[in-house]
């Protein structure tokens, strides 16, 4: 299912981006470390060009740590470093502004503060990451995708602003698989999606990768072979129950979903490097087909077209 999610404040906040970039010194790209692959908006990377990046895993104390340290090795570049993050350690947040600095390049004649601007996609934590490097509440935060609507300053010292922005999704998430991991995590609205779909597909990953966890949360028998099955076992257990004592799959699928972007089921990552290749390879292959298929229904018109003028 193709997600398109794309409200009127996101093409703005694209547009003011793009013109702020030039006087931008480093991209401060926030990343869902439980989903690095999918919250990655290719619409940002192209608009950064080479402009440094520092490339923030996090809510990493809701990711599996393991899975963590293979995305950090995976971006180091010339003009990439990464860098993993939670709202709940302040050292490592502390650790952020050694690393930036690492990153301009001082001038004596120079005047202006460095400008670092932070973007992501929606309900990734970017104003929670500013207010900490603040230390204050300067921008609104909040559990739910579009909360910053606006671009907003703030100066951290004499040296330093910051540029909160507005989450940003691409106007047509082509991976499938990527659509269902950020409704999964939050970063689309669930009225967007379907949240028994949602909550399944959820469960075909986590089933084989975190199986122990989930067993032991929910503490009856799973058939973790057969995520519907999973899924209805669940809302058996917690009291789910709608009409004629059937499981009432949509509850069922919104008490999970709660459950795992709140870490209550365990530490969890749902993708790594590996799928990544895997997932862009498919969605390449589909575009081809796609552009295929137009192309020949376009030729398949044209002729039909000259058919009728010959015969006319
Ligand atoms: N567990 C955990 N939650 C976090 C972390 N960082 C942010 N959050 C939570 O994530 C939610 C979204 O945070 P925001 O800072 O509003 O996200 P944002 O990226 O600014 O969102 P938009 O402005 O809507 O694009 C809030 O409920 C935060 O408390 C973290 O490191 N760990
Ligand atoms: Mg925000």
């Amino acid at each position: 299912m193709a997600i398109q999610w794309f409200p009127g404040h996101m093409h703005k906040a694209r547009k003011e981006m793009a013109m702020v970039l030039p006087d931008t010194d480093v991209i401060v790209e926030v990343l869902d470390a439980r989903i690095p692959f999918s919250s990655e908006n290719p619409m940002l990377e192209q608009l950064r060009g080479h402009k440094p990046c520092l490339k923030v895993l996090t809510k990493s104390d809701l990711a599996d740590d393991e899975l963590t340290q293979v995305w950090l090795n995976n971006y180091e570049s010339d003009t990439t470093k990464s860098i993993q993050i939670s709202s709940h350690d302040p050292l490592s947040i502390k650790a952020m502004q050694p690393l930036l600095k690492t990153m301009v390049t001082p001038s004596q004649s120079r005047v202006n503060p460095f400008v670092v601007m932070v973007v992501g996609i929606p309900n990734v934590g970017k104003s929670t990451l500013i207010n900490l490097l603040a230390g204050r509440t300067v921008a609104k935060t909040g559990n739910e995708p579009a909360i910053t609507k606006r671009q907003q300053h703030i100066s951290l010292s004499d040296h330093w602003v910051l540029r909160d922005t507005p989450g940003v999704l691409w106007p047509n998430v082509d991976n499938p698989k990527s659509g269902y991991r950020l409704a999964a995590t939050g970063a689309i609205r669930d009225t967007a999606m379907d949240s028994a779909d949602v909550a399944a597909h959820l469960l075909d990953y986590v089933c084989v990768n975190y199986p122990e966890q989930l067993q032991q949360r929910y503490n009856v028998d799973l058939p973790l072979d057969d995520s519907v099955g999973t899924l209805e076992a669940i809302g058996r257990s917690r009291g789910c129950i709608g009409g004629g004592g059937m499981v009432d799959f949509d509850r069922a699928a919104r008490l999970l979903l709660t459950e795992f972007r709140a870490g209550q089921i365990g530490k969890m990552t749902l993708e790594n490097p590996d799928m990544q290749r895997k997932e862009l390879k498919e969605v390449e292959l589909s575009r081809i087909e796609k552009a295929q298929k137009k192309e020949e229904k376009k030729a398949a018109r044209k002729a039909a077209r000259n058919k009728r003028n010959s015969r006319g």
